[in-house]
């Protein structure tokens, strides 16, 4: 099942944002690396669209390189867009994407440009205007909805920057993604369940990372199914109950923990052919849901039709 979290905080904030718009002259769009498609909000998509846009791929560190270059290609060839991926634990990249600013949208003598921080939870937004800024201005923290509210940062050189809460948008439209934001932390825990994003956080390294699973839990045989994977690691970290029976729960958030932290090495979940695949898979779930909604309907009108036949 699908797992959704749009808590109230969250629609205040894209109000708040749609109401900042007429004074931001650029947007500065903050990705996760490891899921460039997935970690982009729709909402965001439809705001500004006729103003000049940044797209950075945060965690460059804990993507996979070669999936990375495919994504900046693929952000590259959009209308009045720049990408610029970044490390920002490791690296100070303040200096470039300041010059990409300045690029993107010209400094003004009478004002200073307003450039808008936007972006799913937990990704990096607050830590890249701490980055941009010099300074600790911004909290920041490993779980999603650390910033509650917007907040403006003078950089003192002519561009100011909006800090925004993380949003996500009311109904996550496929499976897969809301499953890889759950995965890379975007989704509150409470709002999932880990050892449901372990299985698919398990079938998807089985098939895409089978080395790097194989190197970080001694593996000599790859397991044949997401059960046995999960069962390997939950002995490995002593997951064990009464009866020595695998606590599956405990060993999903070991694994999810130590996948989210780069432990297993890097990895990108989604690439950019997946976009395609995913948009026709959804409109095949609208028709077939639309379908089923039909052939209810018409079996109620049908029940109350013989109802009434019988009554006269
Ligand atoms: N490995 C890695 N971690 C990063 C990077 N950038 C940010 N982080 C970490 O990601 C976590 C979230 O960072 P924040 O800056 O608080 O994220 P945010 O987008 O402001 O989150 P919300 O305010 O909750 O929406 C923190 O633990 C950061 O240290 C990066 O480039 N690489
Ligand atoms: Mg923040």
């Amino acid at each position: 099942m699908a797992i959704q979290w749009y808590p109230g905080h969250m629609h205040k904030a894209s109000k708040e944002m749609t109401e900042a718009l007429p004074q931001v002259n650029l947007l500065v769009e903050v990705l996760d690396a490891r899921i460039p498609y997935s970690s982009s909000n729709p909402f965001i998509q439809t705001l500004c669209t006729d103003k000049p846009r940044i797209k950075l791929l945060t965690k460059l560190d804990l993507a996979d390189p070669a999936i990375t270059k495919q994504w900046q290609r693929y952000f590259e060839q959009q209308n009045n867009t720049k990408s610029m991926a970044l490390d920002l634990l490791n690296t100070d990249p303040s200096g470039q994407i300041i010059d990409l600013i300045n690029k993107l949208y010209p400094p003004q003598t009478e004002r200073n440009t307003l450039a808008m921080v936007t972006g799913i939870p937990n990704v990096g937004k607050s830590t890249l205007i701490n980055c941009l800024a010099g300074k600790h201005i911004a909290n920041t923290g490993d779980e999603p909805a650390i910033t509650k509210g917007q907040q403006r940062i003078n950089l003192r050189n002519g561009i100011m920057l909006l800090d925004t809460p993380g949003i996500l948008w009311p109904k996550i439209d496929h499976p897969n993604s809301s499953y890889r934001l759950a995965t890379t932390g975007a989704i509150k825990d409470t709002a999932m369940s880990y050892k449901d994003v372990a299985y698919f956080a398990a079938e998807f390294c089985l098939a895409q990372y089978p080395k790097l699973l194989k190197n970080r839990f001694n593996l000599s045989e790859l397991p044949q199914t997401e059960t046995e994977l999960l069962e390997i690691i939950g002995k490995q970290r002593g997951c064990l109950r009464g009866g020595n029976r695998i606590d599956f729960e405990r060993a999903s958030t070991i694994f999810i923990n130590e996948l989210r932290d780069g432990k297993l090495g890097q990895m990108t979940l989604e690439t950019p052919e997946v976009i395609d695949i995913e948009i026709q898979q959804v409109a095949v779930m609208k028709a077939e849901k639309e379908e089923r909604e039909k052939h209810r309907l018409e079996e109620k009108a049908a029940r109350k039709r013989k109802t009434k036949a019988n009554r006269r």
